[in-house]
């Protein structure tokens, strides 16, 4: 149910991780969520759990996004896009790149961020209180042997949350970029690794306590919930044990 008076925010990359994390803690303080995935079963889910508004969506497909958005803001004002869809794939090494998975990479993180965002900048102006959240990564900020094809699609939606900051400077729509280092999450090294569950687990080996996703919902949230005039530009958030994309303390 759409209430007239309530905030609301459109989370991509809903089904799980970081983004079902913060559907679920905005709709716990009380905001309207759309909750946008592929996944339809999960969504459902998220759902019947939250109280969410799931809405199934493609974001490398042009048409998708257009119908979703449409759905979005025929139904009342948008006050928050919270671009979390994306994900690595692979660890390849420039030498040894696969273009096609480059190709998929760019397509989820950057322009799926680009496409949601571009189509629902005229509810968050229209708003008079939106907000455009990027989740990059510290990859966005850094990079690490094997890393460059993921590296290169965060450091463009980096460039992108910053470039639009430049482009709505005097309007009512803030752009904030949150940049987590090392998150445990249930599925982005698994996504990465290709489904190999030990290649993923040994991400996060002997780290004694990784970000959980919870952790990034609560900072995503503290940046939405500021007075508006606060404009939380970037926000770098690593595990303590984790000093830079490359030294991490790890217990034998
Ligand atoms: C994930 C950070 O360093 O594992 O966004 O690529 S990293």
């Amino acid at each position: 149910a759409v209430r007239p008076e309530a905030l609301r925010a459109v989370v991509t990359g809903a089904s799980s991780g970081i983004g079902r994390a913060t559907v679920v803690l905005l709709r716990s303080i009380g905001w309207d969520v759309y909750a946008v995935a592929r996944r339809a079963d999960r969504l459902a889910e998220l759902a019947e759990e939250t109280g969410a508004v799931p809405v199934v969506a493609d974001l490398t497909d042009d048409t998708a996004v257009a119908a979703a958005v449409e759905k979005i803001t025929a139904e009342g004002p948008v006050h928050a896009l919270v671009n979390n869809a994306g994900g690595a794939l692979g660890v390849d090494r420039v030498a040894e790149a696969d273009v096609e998975r480059w190709q998929r990479m760019y397509d989820t993180n950057v322009l799926g961020t680009l496409r949601v965002t571009k189509a629902l900048l005229p509810a968050l102006r229209a708003s008079g209180r939106g907000d455009v959240v990027v989740l990059t990564s510290t990859a966005g900020h850094d990079t690490y042997p094997g890393g460059a094809g993921y590296v290169a699609a965060k450091h463009a939606e980096r460039i992108i949350a910053n470039t639009l900051r430049l482009e709505l400077v005097g309007e009512p729509v803030r752009v904030i970029e949150i940049a987590p280092g090392m998150v445990h999450t249930e599925e982005f090294s698994l996504n990465r690794y290709d489904g190999d569950a030990e290649a993923a687990s040994r991400v996060y080996a002997g780290v004694a306590e990784p970000l959980l996703a919870e952790d990034v919902a609560d900072a995503i949230v503290w940046t939405l919930t500021r007075p508006h005039h606060v404009n939380v530009d970037s926000l770098i958030i690593r595990p303590r044990a984790q000093a830079s994309n490359t030294v991490v303390a790890r217990e034998p």
